[in-house]
């Protein structure tokens, strides 16, 4: 079947069950063609808020369904795939988690949406990329704060709030494979066209101070609509460049890898969610009792959050620390 007729299809088929589709910006094209909304894990989880679809079909990572499936207990939360995961989520487990909160008993646990819910559990505030600094902020300035998983947006808000964190060691692949050295050659190449970084970039090398801004995917889909370049070089999952190519067509958008794919994200595809439609498979669930604690740290974060994302920030401001976390990280 062609893919525009299996669009087709799936729009039918969605409106018939009652089910909205919600796409990360991560997803392919076709996956967000059929999409009610396309955003960010935060976006996300507050439209699934206002949904008024018995069944709501997640097309995203695992972690993400969890959320929305907390936050909608009286709504079906299906997947496309269940083995769609994420590599960085899992470098932390809930029993670390207590572990280390052992040995730091006044301290505040703060985790990455990019977590099981099993882990958000054990912690006292939840953060996203687009958020992260609020929410430090947020916490009382006596307070050490313990940060999991990603050890990179993990130094970034260390830097930005100037506060005591201490950091997990995790990262994720599809970040990590983004090379410094292909950035230069991409700068060299396009140099009227603006580098746009994710936090969650492992390439944290001199190099980086070639970057324009830091921004989460929320950050820099609204940041590429309003500047007034023409061309942006993207360090994040490749993904995005769908949406951005999408709602800026007079704009060139350049991957700083083509290997930023996340192989997990990538298991979701058209046919699978057609096949969830059809079968109604595969539910995400979470125990009540493990929610009724996670949603402690997801509910603290969607208030302290405004609507609005943080502000883009040079790259000057930060590329000493990002020099010194990168020595530290080796
Ligand atoms: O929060 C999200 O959706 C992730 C994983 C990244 C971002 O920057 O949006």
């Amino acid at each position: 079947m062609e893919m525009t007729q299996l669009i087709a299809l799936v729009k039918e088929l969605k409106q018939e069950r009652r089910v909205t589709i919600l796409a990360h910006n991560y997803q392919e094209g076709p996956i967000q063609e059929v999409a009610d909304f396309v955003g960010d894990s935060l976006k996300l989880a507050q439209f699934a808020g206002t949904v008024e679809s018995p069944t709501i079909l997640f097309c995203g990572v695992h972690f993400m369904a969890e959320t929305a499936a907390m936050l909608c207990p009286n709504k079906k939360v299906l997947v496309p795939d269940l083995a769609a995961g994420c590599s960085l989520a899992d470098m932390v487990i809930p029993q670390q988690v207590r572990a280390w909160k052992e040995k730091h008993p006044d301290g505040a646990a703060v985790c990455y949406i990019n977590t099981s819910a099993a882990v958000k559990a054990e912690c006292d505030y939840c953060c996203t990329s687009s958020n992260g600094e609020i929410v430090i902020e947020a916490i009382p300035p006596e307070k050490e704060i313990l940060f999991v998983p990603d050890y990179y947006l993990g130094s970034y808000l260390k830097q930005k709030t100037g506060r005591e964190i201490q950091l997990w060691k995790g990262y994720c692949p599809a970040h990590a494979v983004i090379d410094p050295g292909q950035i230069e050659h991409l700068r060299e190449a396009h140099p009227d066209a603006e580098f746009l970084m994710h936090p969650e970039c492992g390439c944290l090398t001199k190099q980086m101070d070639l970057a324009d801004q830091i921004l989460s995917t929320d950050g820099m889909t609204q940041y590429v609509k309003h500047s007034s370049s023409k061309s942006f070089i993207i360090a994040t999952e490749n993904g995005i460049l769908y949406r951005m190519r999408k709602e800026n067509p007079d704009k060139v958008f350049i991957p700083a890898s083509e290997h930023a794919g996340c192989h997990h994200m990538q298991r979701n595809t058209l046919e699978k969610v057609y096949r969830s439609l059809v079968t109604g498979e595969f539910q995400v669930t979470v125990d009540p009792a493990v929610a009724e604690r996670a949603l402690v740290p997801i509910r603290r974060m969607m208030e302290i959050s405004r609507p609005a994302p943080i502000q883009p920030v040079p790259i000057e401001e930060w590329a000493d620390w990002v020099l010194a976390a990168a020595n530290d990280f080796r």
